[in-house]
């Protein structure tokens, strides 16, 4: 531990000792579990829509070796990114484009993979007039095995959107007639896909065009417990105001629920469980104000 560390876990223990005694303990340890979790992020689309370099506009960090999860033929490939002591997984999700067999391996490669992702990022060409594939899996496949929820389209290279010689290459921004198309591309593609949970959001990896609104999509669109740890993860130039208010506060929320549940659980007694209760909002305060520490 360095001293950093030490600090920041004296005001974890300063935050929670004016819970009764009796759960301070498995409060600190679920509190430590939270800090510490570490996200997992699919990664789908075609072969060339910009899936790696997208993961690279948005995240920072050094990216560990490639690990091949699960005992399948079709292998799914998850690449670890570290920053400091962070970790993120992201989740190379084969299978869009390739004939959907929907023979039972494949089945339950995806149902047994569903639970354990936070978040998953589609990613579309900007120019790619071929949506059938997409549209079937995401039908077929991601669908039924619980992904609706999770799934987050991505239009990118909308750079190459035409006109695309009128690319506002200064501001990198598209041109107003670009616009026009970006803008009816995401209404068919939402139609065509029947809807999707989240908005559908277009930006150019390379151009570096709309990243700030993706990433503050993606912190809204994650589970609470989970919004922190990514937001630690993406770059510096993303972390807005924004997307660290939602982050502090799905934080917040987590700790709160999680004090809920071990009062509830925990065989203590009536009054002490009262005196709990009333601790938790100063509780989570005092935590809301060392997220810098662990997440900024
Ligand atoms: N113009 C433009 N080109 C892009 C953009 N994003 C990615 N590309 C290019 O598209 C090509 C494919 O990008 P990748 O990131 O490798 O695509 P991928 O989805 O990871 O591809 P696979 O790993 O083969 O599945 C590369 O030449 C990128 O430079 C973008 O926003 N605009
Ligand atoms: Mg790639």
């Amino acid at each position: 531990m360095d001293n950093n560390d030490k600090a920041s876990s004296n005001q974890i223990k300063d935050a929670v000792d004016i819970l009764p005694e009796g759960i301070r303990k498995i409060v600190l340890g679920r509190l430590n579990e939270i800090v510490g979790y570490e996200p997992r992020i699919g990664i789908m689309g075609k072969t060339g829509s910009g899936k790696s370099s997208l993961c690279n506009a948005i995240f920072k960090g050094e990216e560990c070796p490639v690990s091949d999860v699960g005992a399948c033929t079709r292998e799914v490939k998850e690449v670890r990114i570290r920053f400091g002591k962070r970790s993120i997984y992201l989740v190379d999700i084969p299978g869009v484009g390739e004939s959907a067999e929907r023979d039972s391996e494949y089945e339950n490669l995806y149902s047994g993979l569903m639970p354990k992702l936070d978040l998953i990022l589609w990613v579309i060409k900007g120019d790619d007039r071929v949506l059938a594939p997409d549209e079937r899996f995401y039908k077929d496949v991601l669908i039924p095995a619980g992904g609706k929820s999770k799934t987050l389209f991505v239009l990118n290279q909308v750079d190459k959107i035409e006109p695309f010689r009128e690319w506002d290459e200064q501001n990198s921004c598209p041109s107003p007639r670009q616009m026009k198309n970006i803008v009816e591309k995401k209404e068919y593609i939402s139609q065509y896909l029947d809807f999707p949970e989240h908005p559908i959001i277009a930006v150019s990896a390379n151009e570096g065009y709309n990243v700030t609104h993706l990433v503050e999509e993606m912190v809204r669109a994650l589970p609470k417990y989970a919004q922190s740890a990514v937001t630690a993860q993406v770059k510096e130039e993303y972390k807005t105001k924004k997307v660290i208010e939602e982050a502090k506060d799905g934080f917040g929320d987590t700790v709160e629920r999680v004090i809920d549940e071990i009062i509830d659980m925990a065989p203590i007694s009536k009054p002490v469980a009262t005196l709990a209760k009333a601790a938790k909002k100063i509780v989570v305060e005092g935590i809301k104000k060392v997220w810098d520490f662990f997440f900024g």
